[in-house]
């Protein structure tokens, strides 16, 4: 104990890096890591040996801050811990972000350069985690970046997928899904815990019985166990001392080995419980939205949410807290539906193996949770089977027919004029098979509920939850979507950064509404100039990665025109090539045409069984052939899909665009946070009134945003009022022969069965209103090519599209969530911790 006692004493006190932690120093520290964790010399070692002994260099930093703020959670009493439940957490590369926060990245660039290696080329070895989908997912990690800027106590807990979103590449055309290996070689941010450890049940059955004091008791006798081991993450705070957790769990058999089976030879029978088992956090499922009931799913949701309801409950009373003040030291949000057994789970834990009353129970419960929507999209709301669910969570399925039975009698009697609702109002669906709807357990089981952009909110209270609404009103709000400016301005655009904290100072990182005061720099023509200068330099370099990951070169000097998201017939890429299919009719009709020159570019991800969006990729890329191999037409239009869309991809993407494609079905894109990213970095938005598009439009000025389209009422009444999109077709020309040019074959080497599907459903049904909104959204892009030719006027509107965007930063949405929701104050930062008090 002595030699440990004198080793932490040399700590560094929170956030003060290491004495000495100067040039010389840190380049014996990476040469020290290269020796001790990887044998290597300098000399011997590869730049991916120099990035792992590095990120272990760096993560060493981040330990005292995070070790301090961990011992915080302990010791101060009745501190309020923020716990964000989420399937999908999209946090991106890590080395450069905690370079950022530590203020290393200088002193390590030069460091590197001593060894003769470039800090960005390291940071581009860097396989990133890729834990999410898309919106979804990365929103979570941009509030757990916020929540640690702000000093807030949160822990984020999810998954630890072994096999994250899959890598895409592209093969004649077609999305190709390869596997993610991002934990080949270990990962350097990742503390396995094997010590933090919970059992897991599934299946099997329950039995009833009474207790010595006559309490009916219930004891679920399950048909597998499986443990589940945490993998701490440190979330560091920008410019802070403090680190909050991320703890992703992972699923292990509880006996890895049957040695009796392997004795009897039986060696497959000797390692099934281990496959079996470690198949729950094998891989991430790679649909957004059209949700998809598979059974493994389910005990994906189950197996995080039991590690970390078990794991508050452990903390909570290691903290000597008695249960009945459960909710007032952890506010835990449900990130959508998918956490939602969350609620049935903590009512178990609390009746069933903590003998709690029911309603003592259920009051705590319905005061710890709330629940974020994210989409309105039927297919992807979640409903199980009440027999899966009775095959693999039969005690949970009994305790949501007894919620379900109180809550419908509750109606019945304190609110007999929503009685004809029940129906609706049920948490059972029970047509066909019968499920349990996710999002009505999630309602009845929350004390508040929000969409994610006020028009989201709206529908989400005028529809899908509008008989909850109408029950429980006050349980309703809107959270707009914010995004993180310290890695989509800082780290991604660090030229806007600069120019912006040479003209304002730098607390804007950590107010973004300080980006106010660089209004007035819009008259400044020098300012102009340097911002112009930045986007260019930023094109450029975009362009050196489309030309070394596409073999296309464009030129910097056209408007790149850019649509990135997930690929879904909501987001409408496919009228964004109708009006590039239109542009080439027009130039190659009269090559005079006053077309300004344009990049198109694309990049996502098609959910591997979702066909239409997976054509859709296959139409740009037959679409960018027919167009960059005409030398008529390509001096003007050039298209690019940018393959593996992702967070890394991303940073070289944002900064670099003129225009912002957020071309959504008005109504159907709950938010949006790309639009976001695109604003803050200077992009103009072309985009429908949808999402959080409504509220840029708002912010940023009407004449500063280039709308579009019907608005999300308009496109209701046209559905209402019988759509024929037929017609449209016929009385439209450049339409008809911009399908026309997709459905003749002429895009696919005269093969007119390829693109057929599609066209066929843009004619018969064209559910999301693309041909609706064709000739609106033509016109609009006319204007963008008329305001695009005044290079000093556009960068005006540029300007003024960042300086408005500081509402959309993630810090202030997450101080309403922490002020209206989670009441949670952040922890005072000045009060150092001495490890040793942590020591038990
Ligand atoms: C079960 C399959 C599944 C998986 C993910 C269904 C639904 C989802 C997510 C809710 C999809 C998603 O990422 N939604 C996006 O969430 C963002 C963050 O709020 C919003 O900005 C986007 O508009 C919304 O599409």
């Amino acid at each position: 104990m002595g030699k440990l006692k004198d080793s932490f004493n040399d700590m560094p006190a929170a956030g003060e890096v290491r004495p000495g932690l100067k040039l010389e120093a840190l380049k014996q520290d990476i040469a020290y890591n290269l020796f001790c964790l990887l044998g290597k010399s300098p000399a011997a070692a590869s730049s991916k040996d120099f990035y792992t002994a590095l990120a272990y260099l760096i993560r060493g930093q981040l330990e005292s801050r995070w070790i301090n703020t961990a011992g915080k959670y302990y010791q101060q009493k009745g501190i309020k811990v923020v716990c964000y439940l989420s399937a999908e957490f999209l946090i991106g590369p890590q080395l450069a972000k905690n370079l950022l926060y530590l203020d290393l990245y200088e002193p390590v660039r030069q460091a590197l350069a001593g060894f003769g290696l470039s800090l960005e080329e390291l940071l581009e070895l860097e396989p990133e985690p890729g834990l999410g989908n898309g919106g979804l997912g990365r929103l979570a990690a941009c509030y757990l970046d916020s929540l640690a800027t702000l000093g807030f106590p949160a822990i984020g807990y999810g998954i630890r997928y072994e096999f994250g979103i899959f890598e895409q590449q592209i093969r004649d055309g077609w999305q190709i899904e390869a596997t993610d290996k991002w934990l080949q070689s270990g990962c350097p941010w990742e503390f396995l815990k094997p010590d933090v450890a919970y059992d897991i049940k599934f299946g099997g059955h329950t039995e009833t019985s009474y207790d010595e004091s006559g309490r009916y008791r219930v004891l679920w006798v399950p048909a597998q166990v499986v443990k589940g081991i945490a993998a701490d993450y440190p979330i560091a705070g920008y410019k802070i001392n403090s680190a909050n957790t991320l703890r992703l769990w992972k699923a292990e058999a509880c006996e890895s080995f049957d040695f009796q089976a392997f004795n009897m030879g039986d060696y497959y029978a000797a390692v099934d419980q281990k496959v079996v088992s470690e198949n729950i956090t094998k891989v991430l499922y790679p649909n957004d939205e059209p949700w998809v009931g598979k059974q493994l799913r389910l005990k994906q949701q189950y197996f995080f949410v039991s590690c970390s309801l078990q794991d508050m409950i452990k903390l909570h009373l290691a903290r000597s807290e008695s249960l009945e003040h459960f909710h007032e030291c952890f506010a835990v949000q449900l990130n959508d539906t998918h956490p939602s057994i969350a609620i049935a789970e903590l009512m178990r834990l609390f009746v069933d193996e903590h003998q709690l009353g029911w309603n003592e129970a259920w009051q705590i419960t319905q005061n710890t949770f709330s629940y974020t929507n994210h989409t309105l999209l039927p297919e992807a709301l979640e409903k199980w089977p009440l027999a899966l669910l009775q095959e693999l969570l039969p005690r949970h399925l009994e305790i949501i027919f007894e919620l379900n039975q109180r809550f419908l009698d509750h109606v019945r009697l304190d609110h007999p004029e929503h009685e004809e609702n029940l129906a609706n109002l049920s948490l059972i669906d029970e047509s066909g098979e019968k499920y349990v709807r996710m999002a009505h357990l999630a309602s009845l089981g929350s004390h508040a509920i929000n969409g994610v952009s006020e028009l989201h909110s709206e529908l989400l209270k005028r529809d899908v939850l509008k008989d909850f609404y109408a029950l429980m009103p006050d349980k309703f709000s809107n959270k707009t979507n914010g995004v993180t400016p310290r890695r989509f301005i800082r780290l991604s655009n660090p030229k806007l950064a600069g120019l912006i904290t040479e003209r304002i100072g730098e607390d804007w990182l950590k107010d973004l509404s300080e980006l106010s005061r660089l209004e007035d720099a819009v008259e400044d023509h020098g300012f102009r100039e340097v911002w112009r200068a930045v986007k260019r330099d930023n094109k450029l370099r975009l362009a050196t990665y489309i030309k070394r990951h596409t073999d296309i070169l464009v030129d910097p000097d056209s408007l790149y025109d850019v649509q990135v998201k997930r690929i879904h017939e909501y987001k409408r890429q496919h009228l964004n090539l109708l009006h590039i299919i239109t542009l080439y009719h027009i130039i190659r009709q009269n090559q005079n045409a006053d077309i300004a020159p344009r990049t198109f570019i694309f990049a996502g991800k098609a959910a591997p069984s979702y066909f239409m969006a997976k054509l859709i990729i296959k139409l740009i890329h037959a679409v960018a052939d027919m167009i960059n191999r005409d030398i008529r037409v390509r001096e003007r239009l050039q298209v690019v899909f940018i393959p593996n869309f992702n967070v890394k991809t991303s940073h070289w993407i944002y900064p670099a665009a003129d225009l912002s494609e957020q071309i959504s079905t008005a109504g159907k894109e709950a938010s949006g946070t790309g639009n976001m990213k695109f604003s803050m970095n200077g992009a103009l938005t072309i985009g429908t009134l949808d999402g959080a598009n409504i509220e840029i439009h708002k912010a940023v000025g009407s004449e500063h945003f280039f709308l579009f389209g019907l608005n999300a009422d308009q496109v209701y009444e046209t559905k209402a009022t019988g759509y024929d999109p037929r017609a449209l077709y016929s009385s439209n020309d450049l339409l008809r022969e911009s399908i026309d040019t997709i459905q003749t074959g002429a895009l696919s080497h005269g093969d007119a069965e390829v693109f057929r599907p599609l066209v066929k459903s843009l004619l018969d049904r064209d559910e999301y209103l693309v041909l609706a909104d064709y000739q609106s959204y033509i016109a609009c892009q006319k204007d963008v090519s008329l305001v695009f030719r005044d290079s000093d006027n556009w960068s005006r509107k540029a300007i003024l599209n960042t300086t408005r965007m500081g509402r959309f930063s993630s810090d202030r949405v997450v101080k309403e969530y922490c002020h209206d929701i989670w009441n949670v104050e952040p922890i005072r930062s000045e009060s150092t911790l001495n490890v040793m008090d942590l020591v038990p």
